[in-house]
């Protein structure tokens, strides 16, 4: 046994994650040993024993401090005059091209509720192309340094940095690299791995999953801003110039990378902070809601907030707490040193109640049908407290978004099928509003609807590439007037022949 493990467990108050250290293999306990040596042992006590507490924690409801958002926090892309939003543009597009713009992903979740083995970026939700939310994502960074380019006659980068885990980091390196980075420039595009923590029991001890293998998990997504730190992030965003991150999550099919509108508008609104919000569809909708508490803005988060709360509606029938929080987040670069070097040790840690597999006092795995142990876990957008100036953006569902979370069985929501028809309703609204036909089996055209039932599919499939177009922009040339048969799938060279008048 490395000389230094019993003295490391004894002083994290762990010494029992060694008590099948003798039926080990020599490569389980190189593997073991290597996990623990990446634990710092106060941390490591602190942790398990913070974890024992929160349990028996009672969290003091945040409800009764709740309240609405004040109006001046927000902007909206919706409810605003068309020159402020191609003045925003205009200024987002500025900075995408003076190379002060990255896009920063977070793709260290596990995808436990979508089931898949893999990250969820690696996941085709069955679209006519094939893409993948990986290459989706690419393409539309691509699009929006070209368009950048093209308005102000400038070469210009959007980096993109990806936050993976222990989980995550392999596979999506060797996927990029099979895919020859989706078309971008390989050092453009930064991976960097967030930290793992132990689950430990209601005891306090850390659970083994098996004999020699500690049941880890990633630290949550405001992992991102120790990871930051520990990946000297913020150091290779310095060099490259960058002054502005928008922060998004990997699952949200309709995120719009870099929007310029979004960053135009925190820009001018001299926002540290900025979050993207929808109106909420339903009561129980999993996501947080930006609102104030105490008289600070932030988001709480779906899980913490009880069922009458989510329920309260206003005199007009609207919910109460309606903005709902779709994790694409803005930050200025300081503000996140300012976190970094200041303030990340005051995150506070959420606690997630979980049923996690394990081994018994003999060895024998286990599969608990109730929660038996304790992850914890810090929220990105747990920051937003610290921030001198948050503003808030809101912005239509139907573009912006539809996540993929859970999968697909009768009555989930959020699911492959879900995603898919969100994008195919999208580009069909687009062809048409381009002034596209479409014909039926029998050659007759299709009555273009004016409603939009997200629930069924779109009355003829189309799908745009991101190359092509990335909000809706510039289809006209290709499309007015012309007719097209299901699928149509408008790539660059079908747009190409389309110019070309075949
Ligand atoms: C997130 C938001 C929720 C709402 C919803 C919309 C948080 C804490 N909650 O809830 O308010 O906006 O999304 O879809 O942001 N991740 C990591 N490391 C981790 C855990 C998660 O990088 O340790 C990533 C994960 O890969 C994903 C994103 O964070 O891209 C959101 O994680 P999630 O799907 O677990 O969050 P969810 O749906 O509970």
């Amino acid at each position: 046994m490395p000389r230094l493990l019993p003295e490391l467990l004894a002083e994290a108050g762990q010494p029992e994650v060694l008590r099948f250290w003798e039926q080990l293999s020599a490569e389980e306990r190189r593997l073991l040993a290597a996990e623990l040596e990446r634990l710092e042992p106060g941390e490591l006590r602190a942790h398990c024993e913070e974890a024992a507490r929160a349990r028996q924690r009672h969290t003091e409801p945040r409800d009764r401090l709740m309240e609405p958002l004040p109006g001046e926090a927000t902007g909206s892309s919706i409810r605003t005059d068309t020159e402020s939003l191609r003045s925003w543009r205009e200024r987002g597009f500025h900075e995408i091209s003076e190379n002060h713009v990255a896009v920063l992903l977070l793709a260290g979740g596990q995808g436990t509720r979508l089931g898949v083995q893999y990250p969820k970026g690696m996941y085709d939700v069955g679209l006519p192309s094939g893409k993948t939310l990986y290459q989706i994502q690419a393409e539309r960074i691509r699009k929006v340094q070209q368009l950048a380019e093209e308005k102000l006659s400038k070469k210009c980068t959007v980096p993109w940095y990806i936050m993976t885990s222990e989980f995550t980091l392999e596979p999506t390196q060797k996927f990029f690299t099979l895919h020859n980075y989706f078309g971008l420039v390989k050092s453009n595009v930064v991976m960097f791995e967030q930290q793992m923590l132990p689950a430990v029991d209601f005891n306090g001890k850390i659970i083994l999953e098996q004999k020699g293998k500690i049941a880890m998990a990633p630290d949550g997504n405001g992992g991102l801003y120790r990871a930051l730190t520990n990946n000297k992030i913020l150091e290779d965003m310095d060099r490259r110039g960058i002054r502005f991150v928008h922060v998004y999550c990997v699952d949200n099919i309709l995120v719009k990378m870099a929007d310029p509108a979004f960053i135009g508008f925190c820009v001018e609104k001299g926002a540290d902070c900025g979050a993207k919000v929808v109106e909420k569809a339903y009561p129980t909708e999993p996501v947080g809601v930006v609102c104030c508490v105490d008289g600070i803005n932030q988001v709480v988060e779906y899980s913490e907030v009880s069922q009458a709360t989510v329920e309260r509606r206003n005199a007009d029938g609207r919910l109460t707490f309606n903005a709902g929080n779709i994790c694409n987040h803005f930050f200025t670069v300081d503000f996140l040193k300012s976190v970094t070097e200041e303030f990340e040790p005051q995150l506070k840690r959420h606690v997630a109640v979980k049923k996690i597999p394990h081994v018994d006092e003999k060895g024998n795995p286990v599969k608990p049908e109730t929660p038996n142990g304790i992850k914890m876990e810090k929220f990105v957008f747990d920051v937003f407290q610290f921030s001198k100036k948050f503003v808030v953006f809101e912005v239509l569902r139907e573009e912006e978004f539809s996540p993929l979370k859970n999968a697909e069985n009768a009555g989930n929501k959020d699911t492959p099928s879900s995603a898919r028809r969100a994008l195919l309703w999208q580009h069909y609204r687009w062809a048409v509003q381009a002034g596209a036909h479409f014909l039926d089996q029998k050659d007759n055209r299709i009555s273009p609807l004016k409603q939009f039932p997200d629930t069924e599919e779109p009355p003829a499939v189309c799908e745009i590439s991101p190359l092509v177009s990335s909000e809706g922009e510039g289809l006209e040339k290709y499309l007015k007037d012309r007719e097209f048969r299901s699928p149509l799938l408008l790539t660059e060279q079908a747009v190409a022949a389309l110019a070309q008048g075949q």
